[in-house]
């Protein structure tokens, strides 16, 4: 891309339950993206930090998130994975962010909005400012891809902007240190320093909604359990939330178009599609004009057969905290070094006096 070494980054939260949501929109797509690119992975503990974690449960999160990479077929070894917090150059290259990004471009975040709540008040600086951070995480690895579901599309623009105006207020700097790589921003050729990374969100199932309401998304944080698939439920489990998904009385439509104005059976149809590696209307193809009587059976036994394996290999890895921890150690080590040769020029190009 633009002179930039290929290179997929991206990360996921230890904030509770891993779910489908996380799963099709992240976590798979990272496992299809390791045979063709370079990828780090990340566990992004620091930005569990943002709503105060219990620090026994935010370990605890952030070894099941590493064994839920591992047991959907990442490997550790050919890949980069870690815990953020292992590796300083984000946090630090997140406060040179907070200087580049604007209020008003923080204040239009739909995340914080939706986080915040009422209370905005009260929210902490953290949540407001976690865009910096996470424009951080990806472009201190200078990283040109990111695999995320359709809910951190804002936030990839907003690392764009950041990258931008980064490249555009020390252009001269840039040169001069012949820090940069030839890039096009619009129609302009310039010497950028950071790539204006592309978020990767295709798929049937770029969103996967809430199952107790189509209009909300699949999240950790939902008070119902039956509002989600977690990666660790059993067999019986994912059947039953199955089963009580909510669906209207109609049967499935015989053409996609007839999914409209259908949030919940929309949702279903494009899990069946993501799950089973097809496309929505093949699902409409081989489902239109059933009932969910029949459809839900169909889909239950999908899900487990394409879940029941990753959680069972998630209980097997999760047994050995030792062998995690070392995956996170060793991971953080490399992530390091190419964090810091970033920052050594991010520093010089800046003005921070370093080595
Ligand atoms: N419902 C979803 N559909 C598709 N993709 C999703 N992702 C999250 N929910 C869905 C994707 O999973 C990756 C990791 O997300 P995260 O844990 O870092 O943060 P999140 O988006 O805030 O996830 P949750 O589950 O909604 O957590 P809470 O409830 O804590 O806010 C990202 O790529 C995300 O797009």
């Amino acid at each position: 891309m633009n002179g930039f070494n290929p290179l997929v980054f991206s990360g996921v939260q230890p904030t509770g339950n891993l779910h489908l949501g996380n799963y099709l929109g992240a976590i798979r797509k990272f496992v299809a993206l390791q045979d063709s690119y370079d990828c780090i992975y990340c566990v992004v503990d620091l930005h569990a930090l943002t709503i105060a974690p219990d620090p026994v449960e935010l370990m605890r999160a952030t070894r099941e998130v590493t064994a839920a990479f591992i047991a959907a077929g990442i490997d550790p070894k050919k890949n980069i994975v870690f815990n953020q917090s292992r590796v300083k150059q984000h946090a630090e290259l997140a406060w040179v962010f907070n200087c580049v990004a604007r209020m008003g471009w923080l204040s239009r975040m739909t995340q914080f909005k939706e986080k915040a709540g009422k209370d905005r008040e009260n929210a902490s600086a953290g949540l407001f400012v976690y865009p910096s951070l996470m424009a951080a995480d990806i472009l201190v690895y200078r990283a040109t891809h990111v695999p995320v579901g359709d809910d951190q599309k804002q936030h990839l623009e907003l690392t764009r902007d950041i990258a931008q105006k980064f490249n555009n207020d020390h252009s001269t700097r840039i040169a001069d240190l012949g820090a940069g790589v030839e890039m096009m921003m619009g129609d302009e050729k310039v010497n950028g320093f950071f790539p204006l990374t592309e978020p990767l969100i295709e798929g049937p199932a770029p969103r996967v909604m809430s199952l107790r309401d189509g209009q909300k998304k699949m999240s950790k944080s939902d008070p119902s359990d039956l509002s989600r698939i977690n990666l660790t439920d059993d067999a019986d489990s994912i059947s039953k939330k199955i089963r009580k998904a909510k669906t209207d009385p109609a049967p499935l439509p015989s053409e996609l178009d007839g999914l409209k104005e259908r949030p919940e059976a929309e949702n279903l149809v494009g899990i069946y599609a993501a799950l089973a590696d097809t496309t929505k209307e093949k699902v409409i193809a081989d489902f239109g004009g059933q009932q969910f009587s029949v459809f839900k059976p169909a889909l239950a036994d999908l899900a487990v057969e394409k879940l029941a394996p990753i959680a069972a290999e998630m209980r097997r890895i999760s047994a050995d905290p030792g062998y995690i921890d070392g995956v996170l150690r060793e991971g953080g080590e490399r992530a390091e070094i190419q964090a810091e040769a970033t920052m050594k020029t991010v520093r010089e190009i800046i003005g921070l006096l370093g080595d």
